[in-house]
């Protein structure tokens, strides 16, 4: 019996600094409503999807870079999403800004995404690894990308989940980018990768840069479902975002590479696609047969970092 899935990738537009996180959970519950009409079992949100992306601004004020954070999920502002979804029998997967405190009073601040499925239980939580930008504020820039001052790393590293019939993963927007992302959840057996992302379309260390950044988003995405035999859903938050322009060209990815739905705006929109989580094993079963064509001794110089398998 084929394991079908139908997923919907729901991208975000702008989130003005003056949007609240109800106003959010109005926009979320609306797109969460349009993919349960489409069919969609599980809806797919994006990065940092309660607020605009306020890494863009630098404070040191403690109390406001927490107020851009939740304590508790759910929550008030979150609930009736929460309430929604259970009542449609859709899962979903959101991104936030996480403040943990600790039994000892410390205090930890992630960039995380949660995954919700369709009985409204959270059975999943990541918290992102690869962490971009910089620590300090940097007035030459023309807008701040001060993730690595609002977030620390995330202690977990990449989980696999049973869940929606399959092996469920999560990863966050830089993470995208790096191989070891996916390949270490493809050593765990993940069939499909959920990833939000805000990606502005100018990146000041190097602006020759900005005309690829469509390129390289997919580029990163349909490599990392191939070499691992795993869909891909690429949610964006994107367009101008408090003045800055950000990528959008949400897209889900095949284990073939392929694009099997994407955005075409860069508003609120939701792509979707009916996946058949067994043709993971087209690829699983031949080319990417870890088991039988990989040589983790010769990978030697991640073995020696201690992170390969
Ligand atoms: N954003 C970016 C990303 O990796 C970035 C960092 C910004 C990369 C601009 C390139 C250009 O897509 C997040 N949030 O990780």
């Amino acid at each position: 019996m084929a394991r079908h899935l139908t997923v919907g990738a729901a991208q975000m537009g702008p989130i003005g600094r003056d949007e609240s996180r109800a106003d959010c959970v109005v926009r979320l519950t609306s797109l969460l409503e349009d993919a349960a009409s489409r069919g969609c079992e599980l809806v797919v949100f994006p990065e940092l999807a309660l607020t605009t992306f306020f890494p863009r601004w630098f404070t040191d004020d403690a109390d406001e870079m927490e107020s851009w954070f939740e304590a508790d999920m759910p929550n008030t502002a979150t609930q009736p999403l929460f309430d929604r979804a259970k009542e449609l029998g859709v899962g979903f997967s959101l991104g936030y800004a996480e403040l943990v405190v600790g039994a000892d009073g410390t205090r930890h601040r992630y960039n995380t995404q949660i995954l919700v499925e369709r009985d409204g239980t959270t059975v999943g939580k990541y918290r992102k690894v690869h962490i971009p930008g910089h620590e300090s504020n940097e007035p030459g820039r023309p807008f701040q990308h001060a993730e690595r001052h609002y977030f620390e790393p995330g202690p977990d590293g990449f989980e696999v989940w049973n869940a929606f019939g399959g092996r469920v993963g999560m990863a966050i927007c830089n993470d995208r980018r790096w191989p070891e992302t996916y390949r270490v959840m493809g050593l765990k057996g993940v069939e499909l990768i959920l990833i939000g992302y805000n990606t502005p379309l100018h990146y000041e260390p190097d602006p020759q840069q900005n005309a690829l950044a469509g390129f390289h988003n997919h580029l990163v995405l349909a490599a990392g479902a191939y070499q691992n035999g795993t869909y891909v859903v690429g949610v964006a938050k994107g367009g101008i975002e408090e003045g800055v322009d950000s990528l959008a060209q949400t897209a889900i990815f095949a284990p073939s590479g392929q694009i099997v739905a994407q955005c075409i705006t860069t508003g609120d929109e939701v792509a979707v696609a009916r996946l058949d989580l067994d043709f993971c094993s087209f690829y699983n079963n031949t080319l990417f047969d870890f088991d039988r064509y990989r040589i983790p001794k010769h990978y030697r110089l991640i073995a020696e970092e201690g992170g390969g398998a």
